[in-house]
């Protein structure tokens, strides 16, 4: 028996990376049976104990315990808990400065998803040469998130993201298209991960990273290629919770005349009253506030 960790799923072959070389495992009828209906026994990102057999294969025994998951909602109406990355300690919500536009909202729910899963986090505005950062990115700044301004094609910038990721891992998340695989491949131009060019409606990226991937970082750390999906659902965080992930808000929220404001249009709400003066951004106050109503339910699921 050794342990690894599962680096990406395919179908259902699991790839273990560990001591001894890629084990890549099927599940036994008995751990299959056993999880009739449920969701996948491991995630990427996972802890695994395999059985080695022969030519790089091997058998799936058990999924030991995570430390952090990140985790969206799935099945039909979000009912059912998506863990998309285990054991990551950083996210980096990355976005373009053009084609496609800058779609902060996916920005806002990378970093909530990130914050609930009490990861760090930080954001990469890519395509840097295409267009300047827009003006939004000092509303994360303020916030206290770093932002690394990017170009995967000259490299810009990318020597800060290295730094930032060194020794860790790191989830890179953000709509398709932006270029989150073409940064992985000038920070480590070795993968050559499979990079889309834009189809035919110019500002709407081909997914072209179809599943999630793990890889080692040559100083040390891993970091993680997801699919890009607009807007995951988002799981396991109430509305209640939700204030606590937008750190400028939270930072203000105890001077709300009431404990349970929720900072839409209570009386005394310091969060608007901040919005008003321009202390906290009108669009990051927007961004909560889809996000709240989401979670209150009264609109539909936004996922797809
Ligand atoms: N001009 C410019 N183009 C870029 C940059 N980064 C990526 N691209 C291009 O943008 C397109 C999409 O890049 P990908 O790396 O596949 O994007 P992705 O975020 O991985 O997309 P999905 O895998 O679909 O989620 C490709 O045609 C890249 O060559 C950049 O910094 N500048
Ligand atoms: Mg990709
Ligand atoms: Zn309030």
């Amino acid at each position: 028996m050794v342990v690894g960790r599962v680096v990406r799923i395919v179908g259902n072959e699991f790839h273990v990376e560990t001591p001894q070389g890629l084990v890549r495992c099927t599940l036994t009828n008995k751990v299959r049976r056993a999880r009739e209906g449920a969701n996948k026994p491991a995630a990427v990102g996972d802890e695994v104990e395999v059985e080695p057999g022969e030519a790089g294969e091997g058998v799936f025994l058990k999924t030991l315990p995570r430390k952090t998951k990140l985790c969206r909602a799935k099945g039909s109406e979000g009912q059912l808990e998506g863990v998309l990355v285990a054991n990551a300690e950083q996210v980096l919500a990355v976005f373009s400065a053009r084609s496609p536009e800058p779609d902060f909202r996916a920005v806002d729910r990378a970093l909530v998803m990130g914050e609930a899963g009490q990861m760090k986090c930080a954001i990469a505005i890519n395509k840097v040469d295409l267009a300047g950062p827009p003006p939004e990115v000092a509303a994360y700044r303020k916030a206290g998130y770093p932002v690394f301004e990017t170009c995967a094609v000259t490299g810009k910038g990318v020597d800060e993201v290295r730094a930032w990721i060194k020794g860790h891992t790191t989830v890179l998340m953000g709509p398709s298209g932006v270029g989150k695989s073409s940064l992985l491949n000038t920070i480590e131009p070795d993968w050559k991960r499979k990079v889309g060019a834009l189809s035919g409606k110019i500002e709407e990226g081909r997914h072209t990273t179809t599943w999630v991937e793990m890889l080692p970082l040559e100083g040390g750390g891993w970091i993680v290629d997801t699919p890009g999906i607009e807007s995951f659902g988002l799981w396991g965080i109430s509305s209640e919770d939700l204030s606590a992930f937008f750190p400028e808000i939270h930072a203000l929220e105890g001077k709300c005349r009431f404990g349970n404001c929720r900072h839409i249009s209570e009386p005394g709400c310091a969060i608007k009253a901040a919005v008003e003066r321009g202390e906290v951004n009108t669009k990051r106050w927007e961004g909560y506030r889809g996000l709240l109503k989401e979670l209150q339910g009264s609109e539909g699921p936004s996922w797809k």
